[in-house]
């Protein structure tokens, strides 16, 4: 088995002093943080992800493991995730949208926004779209980050984005989705300026749309 899959498997079976003993392994060896998110704790994740859809694991455990990769994301990888550049881009409103509970991968995006030179303020999840609009008037960002894990709450980007247009607030600012089940349709579809499948290349897209 590799070491990737090595922490897959004791993630998912929430083993965690096994999962901090292999992620150490791997950083010893020389593999990156981002390849061991991706092949590793991700992967894990899926794996959570199956269990939680054939009723296998029940809610409580998926968020003790959840909560735990959240740790070991925090402890053994944020410091070589961000990137060095402290020079801010401009300032990042993020939310996870109303009636979804996931911040994982908010959290995570936000992480690399922050390292690669953004100010972030996190509205946390379950965000109803008025108290977005609220947040972009007192804290006038350049850029909207949501999140939404759920095909059900995927609609209420679109809310969300509509409401800001009622709002007379969506020429001032770039909005960006991701999450899993959202694609570059999507964000067509609803007006966003940009989406982006993972957290680097949010950052990147950030950057991009900050010039
Ligand atoms: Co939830 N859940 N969950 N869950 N959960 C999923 C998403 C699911 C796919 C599992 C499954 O059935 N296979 C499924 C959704 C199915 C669907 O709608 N298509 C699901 C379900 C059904 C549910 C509940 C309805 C279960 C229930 O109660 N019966 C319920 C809903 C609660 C709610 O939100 N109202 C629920 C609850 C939960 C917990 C609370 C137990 C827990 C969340 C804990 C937490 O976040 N603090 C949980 C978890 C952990 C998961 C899985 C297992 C893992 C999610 C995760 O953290 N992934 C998930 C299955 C899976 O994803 N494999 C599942 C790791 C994270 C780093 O990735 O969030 O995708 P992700 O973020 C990525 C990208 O998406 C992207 O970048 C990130 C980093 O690369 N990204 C962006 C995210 N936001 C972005 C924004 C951007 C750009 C990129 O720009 C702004």
């Amino acid at each position: 088995m590799s070491d990737f899959e090595e922490i897959a498997k004791n993630l998912a079976e929430a083993n965690k002093p096994k999962v901090r003993e292999r992620v150490q392994l791997a950083l010893d060896q020389g593999i990156s943080a981002k390849e061991i998110l991706d092949e590793g704790l991700m992967k894990g994740m899926d794996i959570v992800g199956g269990m939680m859809e054939r009723e296998e694991i029940m809610i409580p455990e998926v968020l003790d493991v959840a909560h735990f990769m959240g740790q070991i994301i925090d402890e053994m990888l944020k410091p070589l995730l961000v990137e060095g550049d402290m020079h801010p881009y401009g300032k990042v409103v993020f939310a996870t949208v109303q009636g979804d509970l996931h911040d994982i991968g908010k959290n995570l995006v936000i992480m690399m926004l922050e390292g690669a030179g953004f100010q972030v303020v996190d509205l946390g999840i379950d965000v109803p779209p008025e108290t977005i609009v609220e947040a972009i008037r007192e804290n006038q960002p350049n850029m909207l980050g949501l999140s939404a894990l759920l095909t059900t709450t995927m609609p209420m980007i679109r809310t969300t984005i509509d409401e800001i247009k009622e709002s007379g607030l969506r020429d001032q600012i770039k909005i960006i989705i991701g999450g899993a089940p959202v694609d570059q349709q999507f964000a067509d579809e609803v007006g966003a300026d940009g989406y982006a499948p993972d957290a680097s290349s949010a950052t990147h897209l950030a950057r991009s749309l900050s010039n």
